[in-house]
């Protein structure tokens, strides 16, 4: 038989508002188990079924407001659910079910009357906890009868955020009083190494890193930089190096792509525009410089030369800083035989680039003195393989060994 269940009189309230379903259709329940809660602007409680059986459809939905009368669900009873469910519930409560009672509870009082036996809160700290998203049922109350107060809510809440594996499995670094082992002095962040460091630790947790490192030839490079030295045009390795890049990234388009926000599909970028790091006073900067395809090396220098100095004198606008699709970073004009960049995400390959040193290379016949320039390329192992790796690192070492970006 299917019986209608309505909402019975909650007192002085009308369209009160659905916040949870607690059953699903196919549900056997038992009379008096909760079957929804209401939330009104000062109360909440939760509706039990005044029968026993099995749910067969459900006329309510999230956020409908409600009044009395109107149809909750439907249930399929049995002679089995009106006799064996009725009589094993006949002790679980001594209130009086809706259906027949005689003085029907308000919402503010249904908090110590029909709420109580479902809840261990009272409504506004099951609000708060809906809102903060904690689970209520994990709470230990320390009010009367077990009751969840403000102050349990607070400190689980305090707890969680406290603890050493917040947010992830990552354990704390200690913390240690220095000045217990002598003289100190405290320097603030600056704005930039705040914002960096931030950036850089989100990246270093997200992206599953390989480095892969090289050696390149430079011998025409050089070359081709002693000729426009002479001419007064200077050209470090940086620009030839950014030219290389494109063509490598031309050839291998994964480089140039990003994840999408669910990580399922890669995003190609059809532009080349690169992103420099940039060592200032105040910390890292990565100004961008866009579509380095077609700019001569002539021109690539002087646009790094002005960006860089402007980066320096904190002249770069937020806009400067965007729309890279690959960063380098060049420790060359410092020193250093290697090191290992982060990926800057959500790009997926940043190459780092040592200084270059003359080594004895070995040319079939003698050892010849070669100079040599170090990269270190690290990559985002989600979007490229070892192999794909392995071939742009060979490919860009091609390029750069050649010296021809006509
Ligand atoms: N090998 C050998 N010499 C190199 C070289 C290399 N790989 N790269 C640069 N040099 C030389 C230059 O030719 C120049 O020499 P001369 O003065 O004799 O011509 C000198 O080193 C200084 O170059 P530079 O650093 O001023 O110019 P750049 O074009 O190579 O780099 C810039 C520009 C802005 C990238 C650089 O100044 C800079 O800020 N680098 C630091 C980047 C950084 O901090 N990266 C780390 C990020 S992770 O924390």
């Amino acid at each position: 038989m299917i019986k209608n269940i309505q909402l019975p009189d909650i007192g002085d309230f009308d369209e009160v508002e659905v916040i949870e379903i607690l059953v699903n259709v196919g549900d056997e329940i038992n009379k008096e188990d909760s079957i929804i809660t209401l939330e009104s602007d000062k109360a909440s409680m939760e509706i039990p079924t005044p029968i026993a059986g099995t749910v067969s459809s459900i006329n309510v939905n999230l956020g409908d407001k409600i009044s009395l009368g109107d149809l909750i669900l439907e249930l399929k009873t049995t002679a089995k659910d009106e006799t064996v469910k009725t009589s094993q519930t006949q002790t679980q409560s001594t209130k009086t079910p809706p259906e027949t009672a005689t003085k029907k509870p308000s919402l503010e009082n249904a908090t110590t009357n029909l709420h109580e036996s479902n809840s261990h809160a009272s409504p506004s700290i099951r609000k708060l906890a809906r809102e903060l998203g904690v689970d209520l049922s994990k709470v230990a109350g320390t009010g009367k009868k077990d009751r969840v107060l403000e102050a349990d809510l607070k400190s689980y809440v305090k707890k969680i955020i406290t603890s050493d594996s917040m947010g992830s499995a990552i354990p704390r670094i200690p913390i240690v009083d220095f000045a217990k082992f002598g003289e100190t002095k405290i320097q603030p962040l600056s704005r930039i190494n705040k914002r960096s460091g931030k950036h850089l630790t989100a990246c270093w947790l997200n992206v599953p890193h390989v480095t892969q490192f090289d050696e390149v030839n430079i011998e025409k490079m050089q070359a081709h930089r002693q000729t426009q030295k002479a001419k007064g045009i200077k050209l470090t390795p940086l620009v030839f190096i950014m030219k290389a890049v494109v063509k490598a990234l031309e050839k291998h388009p994964r480089f140039n792509a990003s994840l999408d926000k669910l990580g399922e599909n890669l995003i190609f970028k059809k532009y080349f525009n690169l992103g420099i790091a940039v060592d200032t006073p105040n910390g890292l900067v990565v100004p961008v410089i866009c579509n380095v395809g077609e700019k001569s090396l002539t021109e690539l220098a002087i646009e790094l030369s002005t960006t860089s100095e402007n980066a320096r004198q904190g002249k770069l606008k937020s806009a400067d800083m965007q729309g890279g699709s690959f960063t380098i970073s060049s420790l060359g004009g410092i020193g250093g035989t290697q090191f290992v960049p982060i990926v800057n995400a959500p790009e997926v390959a940043i190459l780092g680039v040592s200084r270059a040193e003359t080594k004895p290379v070995w040319n079939g016949k003698k050892f010849h003195p070669t100079p040599m320039l170090p990269l270190a390329l690290s990559y985002d192992h989600r979007v490229i393989d070892g192999a794909q790796g392995g071939r742009f690192m060979a490919d860009l070492n091609k390029i750069l060994h050649e010296a021809n970006y006509d």
